[in-house]
């Protein structure tokens, strides 16, 4: 078979070139330095991204793909011929595997991803798996989608967002997203997304804080990218990784802090460190299941459905 044509999205092509030096900039000019955790993803931070997914600490990977294979029947059932499957974000699209397994109808998968080789590999993969399933895959940014291509206008669409990615984002943005996810999935959209649940601190501590240091090397890789793509003069041995949980904001933090004084130069441009000085490089909020109810209604949803694994770890909601 051959494989499919990509399609590039207009509004696409403007938002995957969003700037990572005038983030850096804007981000290590604030008083709280903090620099965004999108530019986590080069080739190394995804690759220690992928080990951090194996680690015994690292739970939500492994329980949110329990969950799925649980779920996945149900998830699938309302499934007919012409329906369209979108994961927002799909990377490898490796948890997507989960549900065609269950598909039997002809859907359609469209894969959307800012990564074209990623889209080409999973597409390369897939096509081999399931012969009978038709793709579209779309370069585009998620976070910036505001239409799809006229074809899927009248199409029953399920969204597909995994990973607990919804909770990198503070809670209003969080409800921003999820609303356009909305607008974009059209009528009778429907939205399968994972979500982190709110559990003994101590558990997500160490979740993010591994005792082989893997989270740490994915943190420091910012400042190493930095240096590489930006010029800058950051020695990442002067900084530590952190993590800590906000439990008034319900969030895991992450910081890069410096025991000594420091001038380092990134952009071109001097940047000044006190002792104890930290960046913060993610949050990670975490939501009970009424929670992240209430914040997917805030954002026009319904909520329907939802799914946990037995140790109340995780969930798997789903929207209508
Ligand atoms: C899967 C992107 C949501 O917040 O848990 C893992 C990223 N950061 N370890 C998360 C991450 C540190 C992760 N996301």
């Amino acid at each position: 078979r051959h494989m499919p044509t990509l399609e590039r999205l207009p509004a696409s092509d403007t938002t995957i070139s969003d700037d990572f030096g005038l983030s850096v900039i804007e981000g290590l000019s604030q008083t709280q330095k903090t620099l965004p955790c999108r530019y986590f993803y080069d080739a190394r931070g995804s690759s220690l991204f992928e080990e951090i997914t194996h680690l015994p600490e690292y739970y939500p990977t492994r329980t949110e793909i329990g969950i799925l294979q649980t779920c996945a029947s149900e998830i699938v059932e309302g499934f007919s011929g012409g329906d369209v499957l979108l994961e927002f974000g799909s990377g490898s699209s490796v948890k997507t595997e989960i549900l065609l397994d269950r598909v039997s109808d002809r859907v359609v998968y469209v894969p959307l991803d800012v990564s074209e080789a990623a889209l080409a590999d999973a597409a390369a993969r897939l096509v081999e798996r399931y012969p009978a399933l038709e793709i579209r895959p779309i370069v585009a940014d998620f976070s910036k989608l505001v239409a799809l291509p006229d074809e899927f206008s009248n199409s029953r669409i399920t969204g597909f967002f995994p990973g607990s990615t919804i909770g990198n984002l503070a809670p209003k943005e969080a409800v921003g997203l999820l609303s356009n996810f909305r607008k974009v999935l059209g009528q009778g959209g429907r939205l399968i997304i994972g979500v982190d649940l709110k559990k003994d601190p101590r558990v997500l501590i160490r979740a993010y804080n591994d005792a082989a240091g893997v989270t740490a090397d994915f943190n420091l890789n910012l400042l190493v990218r930095i240096n590489r793509e930006l010029g800058g003069t950051f020695d990442p041995e002067a900084f530590h990784h952190k993590a800590l949980y906000n439990p008034r904001a319900g969030r895991i933090e992450m910081h890069l802090v410096t025991d000594r004084a420091q001038d380092i130069m990134a952009c071109g441009r001097p940047f000044h460190f006190s002792p104890g000085e930290s960046i913060h490089t993610e949050n990670s909020y975490k939501y009970t299941v009424p929670e992240f109810r209430d914040l997917a209604e805030k954002a026009g949803w319904k909520a329907s459905r939802v799914w946990t694994d037995a140790n109340k770890q995780f969930s798997v909601h789903e929207l209508i």
